[in-house]
C-alpha cells in the first residue's frame, strides 16, 4: 500500500482481505472436518455411513453470506458443508454423526438427517424438493422476501418428484432456489450416462431461469448468483443454479470407481489448489489453524458419553 493511497481504497482492500480470510476459514474448516470423518471411519470410531462434500465446500460457503435467517435450507446426503456453512457448529454435527451427547438431533438423525431451525436434510434423493416447494408457499404467504433453497446432485434429476415439485413451484410462482451441485457423477454413474439433455434444458421446460457456474473462486460465484437470488425474493419465480464442481472423495467411504486419471483431473479443479496458488502463505496459515480447530473438536467430542433421547 502506498503512503498516499486514498483512505476509501485502503478500507475496501482491508474488507476484501477480511472477506477472503473468512471464506478460507470456513472452506478449510469444512475440508478438515470431512477428512477427519474419513479418518474416524478408517479407525473404526464411526459407524453407519457418511458422504463427504470434499471438493464441493465452496458452494455453500459462497451462498452463506447471501442468505437470510428466515430462508429455509433443504440439504441432501452430502450435506455437512451445507450445515456447517449455516451454523458453524462442528461439535454439534460431529456429536450427531458419532452418536454422542450434544448431537444436533440427539444422535437419531446421523450424517444425513438433520433438523434445526431453517434447515432440514434427507438422505432420500428427490425427497426435499416437494417439501421445499411447500415451505416456499408458506414463506410467500407469511414471510415475503424469504426463499426456500434445495441442494440436489445431478443424479437426483432422475427422480420424478423433482419434476412434480418444479412444475408446481413454477406454476404457483413460489420462491424456490434449486442449487444443483453437478459433480459429474452419481455414486458410480457418470452424468453423461444417466442424464439425457442438460440441467438447463430441464429448467427451460418449466420456463425457469437457469445459470451455470463453473469457477473455484467463492467471490466470483457470489457475483454470478447475487442478482438471481435477489430476483427470486421479489418475483417469486424459481431459479435453477447449477454449480459445476469436482467430487474429490469417494461416493461414500472407499467406494470410488473412477480411474486414477479421472481422479487426477478432478483434483485440478479443486478450490484448494486455486487458493493455494493465489495466496500460498495465507492458505498455509489458515490451513494449520482450521486443522487444529477440527482436531480439537474431534478430541473433545470423542470423550462425550453416548447420546440419549431427552425425556419428555
Ligand atoms: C430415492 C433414493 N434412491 C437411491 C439412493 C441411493 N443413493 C444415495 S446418493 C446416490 C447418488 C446421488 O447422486 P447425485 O444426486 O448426483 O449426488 P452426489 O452423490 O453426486 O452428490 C444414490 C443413488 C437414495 N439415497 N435415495
Amino acid at each position: 500500500m502506498t503512503a498516499n493511497a486514498p483512505a476509501a481504497w485502503e478500507a475496501s482492500s482491508d474488507a476484501k482481505t477480511q472477506g477472503l480470510r473468512s471464506d478460507l476459514d470456513l472452506l478449510l474448516y469444512i475440508r478438515h472436518f470431512e477428512n477427519a470423518l474419513l479418518e474416524l471411519f478408517s479407525a473404526g470410531e464411526l459407524h453407519g455411513t457418511t458422504h463427504t462434500c470434499l471438493g464441493q465446500e465452496h458452494v455453500p460457503v459462497a451462498l452463506a453470506s447471501l442468505l437470510r435467517a428466515e430462508d429455509f435450507l433443504f440439504s441432501n446426503h452430502r450435506g455437512h458443508g451445507h450445515y456447517l456453512s449455516r451454523f458453524r457448529d462442528g461439535a454439534g454435527l460431529l456429536a450427531e454423526i458419532m452418536g454422542r451427547e450434544g448431537g444436533v438431533c440427539h444422535g437419531v438423525g446421523g450424517s444425513q438427517h438433520l433438523l434445526r431451525e431453517g434447515f432440514l436434510s434427507t438422505g432420500v434423493q428427490g425427497e426435499s424438493l416437494p417439501v421445499a416447494t411447500g415451505v416456499a408457499l408458506h414463506l410467500k404467504r407469511h414471510h415475503p422476501g424469504a426463499v426456500s433453497i434445495a441442494f440436489i446432485g445431478d443424479g437426483t434429476w432422475g427422480e420424478g418428484a423433482v419434476y412434480e415439485a418444479l412444475n408446481m413451484a413454477a406454476l404457483w410462482e413460489l420462491p424456490v432456489v434449486v442449487v444443483v451441485e453437478n459433480n459429474g457423477i452419481a455414486q458410480s454413474t457418470p452424468t453423461t450416462q444417466h442424464m439425457a439433455g442438460t440441467v438447463a434444458g430441464r429448467a427451460a421446460a418449466f420456463g425457469l431461469p437457469h445459470r451455470r457456474i463453473d469457477t473455484p473462486d467463492v467471490e466470483e460465484m457470489r457475483r454470478l448468483v447475487r442478482d438471481d437470488l435477489a430476483r427470486v425474493r421479489v418475483t417469486n419465480i424459481p431459479v435453477v443454479l447449477e454449480f459445476c464442481v469436482p467430487r474429490l472423495g469417494p461416493h461414500s467411504k472407499g467406494d470410488d470407481t473412477r480411474s486414477p486419471r479421472e481422479l487426477a483431473a478432478a483434483r485440478t479443479r479443486d478450490w484448494y489448489q486455486y487458493y493455494r496458488d493465489a495466496h500460498p502463505l495465507l492458505v498455509e496459515e489458515i490451513d494449520r489453524t482450521q486443522r487444529a480447530a477440527v482436531h480439537a473438536v474431534v478430541d473433545e467430542v470423542r470423550t462425550r458419553p453416548p447420546a440419549r433421547l431427552p425425556t419428555r
